[in-house]
């Protein structure tokens, strides 16, 4: 089965745009580098990368006759906010658990930005005390338990959608995008930059340019950059996601292990903490650009990208394209950085 033959129901206005970030570019002194943005591409809660991976997952949902989305993340998670939002698109409810995953004492961690939306758009928004993981919660499990006691039909949508077996197909529909954008743009990115957690985005891109690549594309490179700071988990995600991904797409064989990489070196002290790097790529990129990225992710992907191009792993002649991928509504909860 090709991509093409997986329903999609969209959700965004079309092709995420892309554009060069000229001033950042003189800046770092060598390499041309372009944004491709999700946060800029739905009309559904400010977007971002789980809307495009749900584009995929509703036609599901809707085949299910499910009436309640139930999914999980930390206080601001952008994902929760994005299964709201096409809850309440589609008439459905959405249970959220937010579990404490970063200890970061900001006033409103647990009312500003991403989960005030959720409340907005109607969700069922339950805290609980649970630290950081990616993986499957006793407390998600426990909130599909209660819809079903109270006679409703829930469907289960995991921490950032990647661990759903259509997680993978947004990102790797994302990979066949950036073709179509390269040849009406006249470039072509050797080098793309995500920001890896829960894993489905950087391995949809993986799967989805393996499949390129067979089909006679040029070879690039996809550098992950771990904001997880569980690397092991992160890079198990994405290598398994990959490789079911790659199997939805007919690939006809494993993915290499050079076609694989996951960076640690910007995670910061914890998943969702900031540190220096992050907050000087925030900066230089907001007074450059005037492009806003968030502590949590693209801050750290960014740093990841800036201190590459600096250690010459990406080369001055390079075009590399960076994967904004939205987030920004968390940095109402960290405005103490930026007093
Ligand atoms: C997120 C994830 P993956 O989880 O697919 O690896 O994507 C990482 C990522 N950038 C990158 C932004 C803005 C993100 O929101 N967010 C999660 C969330 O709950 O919001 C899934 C963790």
């Amino acid at each position: 089965m090709a991509l093409s033959d997986h329903p999609r129901h969209p959700l965004t206005f079309g092709p995420s745009p892309v554009h060069p970030l000229e001033r950042l570019s003189a800046h770092l002194g060598g390499p041309r580098i372009w944004a491709k943005r999700e946060d800029v591409s739905s009309g559904l809660a400010f977007g971002g990368n789980k809307t495009r991976k749900l584009e995929y997952i509703v036609p599901d949902i809707l085949a299910s006759g499910a009436d309640t989305l139930v999914s999980i993340g930390g206080y601001q998670s952008n994902h929760t906010r994005q299964v709201a939002a096409v809850a309440a698109h589609l008439g459905l409810r959405a249970v959220l658990v937010q579990e404490r995953w970063v200890d970061w004492e900001d006033p409103g961690n647990d009312r500003v930005g991403n989960i005030e939306l959720s409340r907005i758009m109607g969700a069922d928004v339950r805290l609980d005390d649970a630290g950081f993981d990616i993986g499957i919660r006793p407390s998600w499990e426990a909130a599909l338990a209660d819809v079903e006691a109270a006679g409703g039909t829930a469907y289960p949508i995991p921490a950032g959608a990647s661990e759903h077996p259509l997680g993978g197909l947004g990102f790797a529909s994302w990979a066949h995008e950036v073709v179509a954008q390269e040849a009406e743009l006249g470039v072509f990115f050797d080098t793309v930059v995500v920001c890896t957690v829960t894993g489905s985005t950087h391995a949809g891109m993986i799967a989805g340019f393996a499949e390129i690549e067979d089909a006679g594309g040029r070879p690039r490179r996809i550098i992950g950059i771990d904001a997880s700071a569980t690397l092991d988990k992160t890079r198990d995600q994405v290598r398994r996601i990959a490789d079911h991904t790659a199997g939805l797409l007919e690939l006809g064989r494993d993915l290499r292990d050079d076609e694989i990489t996951v960076l640690p070196g910007w995670e910061g002290p914890a998943y969702g903490i900031p540190d220096a790097s992050t907050v000087e790529a925030i900066r230089t990129v907001g007074r450059l650009e005037g492009v806003i990225l968030d502590p949590v992710y693209e801050g750290k992907s960014m740093a990841g990208l800036i201190d590459l191009v600096g250690d010459g792993t990406i080369g001055p002649d390079s075009t590399v394209l960076y994967a904004h991928l939205g987030g920004q509504l968390a940095l109402n909860a960290y405005s103490a950085i930026f007093d």
